[in-house]
């Protein structure tokens, strides 16, 4: 209207940032997220990004990334920072997380909003940005959120399980039946690697084109998923079930009444899921 100014949309006013602080605070309460633990990154969508440029720095430097990732070249990506902690998020969000920009060619990224004080994007920017990518292709863009946290139960059951992702994925299945409806495509898992690096980046990106969850053994749990809600379910569905698992086999001389590879069949008619067989395996073949 002529005469009037438009306000600028702020980033903190928005429904995306506002779900980015809750996560963040949702997993600190859940104890995901010791000392600085854990990151998140949020995809955002153009409109979400254009509505935002007013609240946008110009001047910011470009910053060189370790690869070339041409399929989110040009967008835009709530990050958190490295070193942050989840527990500050809600009373410092622009110290604790940003907004990053991909150039054209998806080689370098600025900072165009946030991590105030010199602050920089997560350790895990590789993995996370790697990842982005390949959850968007494989999901035909459906996938924007990627969570990493330091959940304590699925750490302590990567001491005691073989690395196997059909043995991950069959054992929290059978103690937690309804976890065949949250993850049916299985979990997969790595093994210990150095954390910030572009192997277990890579690494995780090879076992995401196939699952949305996947365990860094001895560390933590990396997931997937198209809103906050359903990432953030995703690593609550998986450390429960840990939970449910542990507390079972810590209880002395008592034989575990878990369903069979059948009775979850069953189920996965009753609920037309897809389960995979490899994860149906008879456990005494192997
Ligand atoms: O400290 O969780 O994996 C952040 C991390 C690194
Ligand atoms: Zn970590």
């Amino acid at each position: 209207m002529a005469g009037k100014e438009k306000a600028v949309m702020k980033v903190l006013d928005t429904e995306t940032a506002q779900g980015f602080i809750r996560m963040s605070e949702d997993g600190w309460h859940q104890g995901w997220h010791e000392c600085h633990g854990g990151n998140l990154t949020y995809r955002m969508k153009k409109r979400e990004a254009d509505n935002l440029r007013e609240d946008f720095r110009k001047d910011a430097p470009w910053l060189t990334l370790p690869v070339r990732l041409k399929s989110i070249a040009g967008e835009f990506f709530m990050v958190t920072g490295s070193g942050k902690f989840m527990r500050n998020m809600a009373l410092d969000p622009a110290d604790s997380f940003g907004i990053i920009e991909l150039n054209e060619e998806g080689s370098a990224y600025r900072i165009v909003w946030g991590l105030e004080n010199m602050g920089k994007p997560t350790s895990e920017l590789p993995a996370h940005l790697m990842n982005q990518e390949v959850k968007k292709l494989v999901t035909e863009g459906r996938h924007r959120v990627v969570y990493h946290a330091h959940p304590a139960n699925i750490i302590a059951l990567s001491f005691l399980l073989p690395l196997r992702d059909e043995i991950f994925t069959r054992e929290l299945w059978e103690i937690m039946p309804e976890c065949a409806m949250t993850f049916p495509g299985g979990i997969g898992v790595l093994p210990w690697m150095i954390p910030g690096t572009k192997e277990i980046a890579q690494r995780s990106c090879e076992l995401m084109k196939e699952y949305d969850v996947v365990v860094w053994a001895q560390h933590g749990l990396f997931v997937s998923g198209d809103s906050f809600d359903h990432a953030f379910g995703l690593m609550h569905t998986v450390e429960k079930a840990a939970d449910i698992y542990l507390k079972t086999i810590s209880v002395p001389g008592r034989e575990r009444l878990i369903p069979s590879a059948q009775e979850l069949r069953e189920m996965a008619t009753r609920f037309r899921l897809k389960l995979p067989e490899k994860f149906l395996y008879n456990k005494d073949c192997i």
